[in-house]
């Protein structure tokens, strides 16, 4: 059974900020679009602690996470929604659970434990192959270079075989959660991706409803011309019955005039 732990940004003076624009943004009627952020890696990563910095929390008394937590901030116009999961083995069956509408996958690699690359590239590996995640833009941080082991980010990456990964974007980028140093850096690349996707996203769905309105209109045409052709054919068909009920006529008239003649002869 996961335990479960939920928290918001703190900071009185962004609250307010967040209160005064949330507000102005319903005065406007836009509705800010929410995004879902998932950090993943392996235990002792680093991801409560990136968590906990980009809320700009203390990140002196963290422990394992044993469920989750959860966090929101704003970027571009966009209410992120980051969700932190435990990475201990016995969690990582359930990261399955949180991956559906995920915008961005954050995943954060000790850069010092060169033990674990395989693991942590094995892990990733099984990620990028999930249907939920197909071509979700993918922020690699590699944490903890603050520390004189900590393998270059190039390193890493060589290691997790990210240059083979061509189903989506993807970006490594080296931080030190400890001093914040590379964090911003990864957010705003994680922030322009979102731009990008969402702008794609709505793009997309307008190409789709208008061509459904094409469609419609066009169907509406055929009908149209199918109508006419009918009414047409119709039309040609009476004027053929009319022609043809004239002829019998005129035929019958002689025939009555031949029949007059000839009884007049023999009278
Ligand atoms: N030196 C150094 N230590 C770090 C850094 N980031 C995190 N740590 C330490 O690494 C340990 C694990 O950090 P967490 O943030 O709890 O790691 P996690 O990925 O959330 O771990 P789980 O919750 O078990 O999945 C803590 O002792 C942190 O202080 C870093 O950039 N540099
Ligand atoms: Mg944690």
């Amino acid at each position: 059974m996961l335990i479960l732990h939920s928290s918001e940004q703190g900071g009185s003076r962004g609250h307010q900020d967040m209160g005064l624009l949330s507000a102005l943004r319903r005065l406007k009627n836009t509705p800010e679009q929410e995004v879902r952020l998932l950090l993943l890696g392996l235990d002792n990563a680093g991801k409560t602690t990136v968590l906990k910095q980009l809320a700009a929390e203390d990140i002196s008394y963290i422990t394992p996470t044993q469920g989750f937590n959860i966090k929101s901030m704003q970027c571009s116009g966009f209410k992120l929604n980051v969700w932190d999961i435990g990475g201990q083995r016995k969690i990582r069956p359930y990261w399955r659970n949180y991956l559906e509408k995920t915008d961005v996958l954050i995943y954060v690699i000790d850069s010092s434990d060169r033990k674990r690359f395989e693991e942590t590239g094995q892990q990733l590996a099984e990620l990028l192959d999930e249907e939920d995640l197909a071509a979700v833009p993918l922020l690699v941080f590699a944490n903890k270079q603050d520390l004189v082991s900590a393998a270059p980010a190039s390193e890493l990456a060589e290691s997790l075989s990210l240059p083979s990964v061509r189903d989506r974007v993807w970006q490594v980028q080296a931080c030190s959660a400890s001093t914040a140093e590379g964090l911003q850096d990864g957010m705003t690349w994680v922030c322009r991706h979102i731009t990008i996707h969402k702008r794609e996203e709505r793009s997309n769905q307008r190409r789709f409803t208008s061509s459904a309105g094409t469609a419609e209109r066009s169907e509406e045409k055929e009908e149209k011309k199918k109508k006419k052709k009918k009414k047409k054919k119709k039309k040609k068909k009476k004027k053929k019955k009319k022609k043809k009920k004239k002829k019998k006529k005129k035929k019958k008239k002689k025939k009555r005039e031949e029949e007059d003649r000839t009884s007049i002869k023999e009278s």
